[in-house]
């Protein structure tokens, strides 16, 4: 679709493919990569043609962490001025679903991409840890907050603290991962996942995520609230009119999006 240096963009009907793609360090996020790729997920967010996105890497690597070398000599007030970091927060605010489809190492920065997305499917070959504190740091894209929510505090603990990396079978078992698959079809069962969600109504999807994301961050009387204004705003869509009037009328709806 596009001229990106870092990535590998393709698009299939509604759903469009991201591929990291650094191979020769393993995807290791750079200022560069992590630029392009923000830039793309909001461009495609914007995009009324693109209803689902799957975020990949390559079979030896999702992405194994920012790029150390490029931090290595950073001082802390180089940090802060840089402020390289702050551009992942926008990719909380894409609307349309994010599937992560993991093979291969997905650590630290890597692992914190992937729990950006909104669900995960990985191969068996998968490796996901936070090894930060292996080289002197800890995690700092939200390693500590979603890993924990996602796993529980003892596993969260024990994988910051000590670096372990885990399988996609244990992380399934631990609740981080949605589904493991054998590492031939990994790509495949992201991107059929992300076809059915494209197949549903377009701005339900979107509120639908919207509320659930928002349970991270409120108060369940808050968040029940948030979901009842959603709830009711999708009766303003053209979409629920259609969907409740082709249950009526034993039909396939027709979503416009609308
Ligand atoms: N950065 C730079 N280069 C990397 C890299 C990385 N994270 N990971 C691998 N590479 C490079 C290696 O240097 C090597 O390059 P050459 O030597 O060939 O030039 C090449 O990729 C292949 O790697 P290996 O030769 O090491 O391959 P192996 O199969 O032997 O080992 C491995 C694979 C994944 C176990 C190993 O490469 C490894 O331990 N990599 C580092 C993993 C790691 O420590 N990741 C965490 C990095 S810290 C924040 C946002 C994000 C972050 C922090 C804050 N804010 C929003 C505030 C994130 C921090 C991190 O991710």
């Amino acid at each position: 679709m596009s001229d990106y240096k870092n990535l590998i963009l393709s698009r299939e009907g509604f759903v469009a493919t991201v591929a990291l793609n650094r191979p020769k360090v393993l995807n290791a996020l750079n200022l560069e990569l992590m630029t392009e790729l923000v830039d793309c997920l909001e461009a495609l967010d914007q995009n009324a043609g693109v209803r689902a996105i799957v975020l990949t890497g390559n079979e030896r690597a999702f992405a194994a962490g920012a790029d150390i070398k490029e931090m290595a000599d950073a001082t802390a007030v180089e940090m802060l001025y840089r402020d390289q970091f702050a551009r992942w927060d926008r990719i909380r605010k894409i609307k349309t679903p994010i599937i992560a489809a993991v093979s291969g190492f997905a650590l630290g920065g890597g692992c914190e991409l992937m729990m950006h997305c909104d669900i995960i499917i990985a191969s068996e070959t998968a490796r996901i840890g936070q090894p930060e504190i292996l080289i002197g740091v800890m995690p700092g894209a939200g390693g500590t907050q979603r890993l924990t929510r996602a796993v529980g505090k003892g596993l969260a603990m024990e994988m910051v603290l000590t670096g372990r990396q885990i399988t996609g079978e244990e992380a399934m078992k631990a609740g981080l991962v949605n589904k493991v698959v054998p590492v031939e079809f990994y790509l495949e069962e992201a991107q059929r996942l992300a076809r059915t969600i494209a197949e549903q109504p377009p701005v339900a999807v979107r509120l639908a995520k919207e509320a659930v994301l928002k349970s991270f961050d409120t108060t369940i009387e808050m968040g029940l609230e948030y979901e009842r204004k959603n709830f009711y705003l999708l009766f303003a869509s053209e979409d629920m009119r259609e969907g409740m009037a082709a249950f009526i009328e034993k039909r396939k709806p027709e979503w416009k999006g609308k």
